[in-house]
């Protein structure tokens, strides 16, 4: 299997600082910031800084040492987010759309932290 990664998509501009964001958490291998349209009251994504383009094509290819650490990122700002499932709150989703059936957008790997209300059935015909 291989993946082709465009250089040029709205998130690697955003790595390489050539568009703004609203950071919430970074750390060496992974960048949370805020959707630019949110969706829920809570709405960030969590990418990856290496050049992957979907969540299968970072599973097969990133080093253990990115794969932990995006994945404690996530648990951390479901936390900070006050969207866990522990102390109380509310929980959350996470959405990682892929490809064209996935209705992906920007062809960068990201995982959306949805909460903060009640988000209804997890899909819609259509
Ligand atoms: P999708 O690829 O369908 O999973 O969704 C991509 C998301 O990225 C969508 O919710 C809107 C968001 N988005 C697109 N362009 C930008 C941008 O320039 N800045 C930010 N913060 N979010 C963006």
């Amino acid at each position: 299997m291989s993946f082709d990664y465009d250089d040029q998509n709205i998130f690697a501009k955003i790595l390489r600082g050539e568009i703004p964001n609203q950071t919430v958490l970074e750390t060496e291998y992974t960048l949370a910031f805020r959707d630019i349209n949110p969706q829920a009251p809570v709405h960030v994504l969590v990418i990856p800084k290496g050049a992957y383009v979907t969540y299968d094509h970072f599973a097969a290819e990133a080093d253990d040492v990115e794969i932990l650490d995006f994945t404690r990122v996530v648990g951390k700002l479901c936390a900070d987010l006050g969207v866990s499932t522990g102390r109380g709150d509310g929980g959350h989703r996470l959405i990682t759309n892929a490809g064209r059936d996935g209705v992906q957008e920007v062809p960068h790997m990201h995982v959306h932290i949805l909460g903060g209300r009640g988000l209804g059935r997890m899909l819609t015909a259509g």
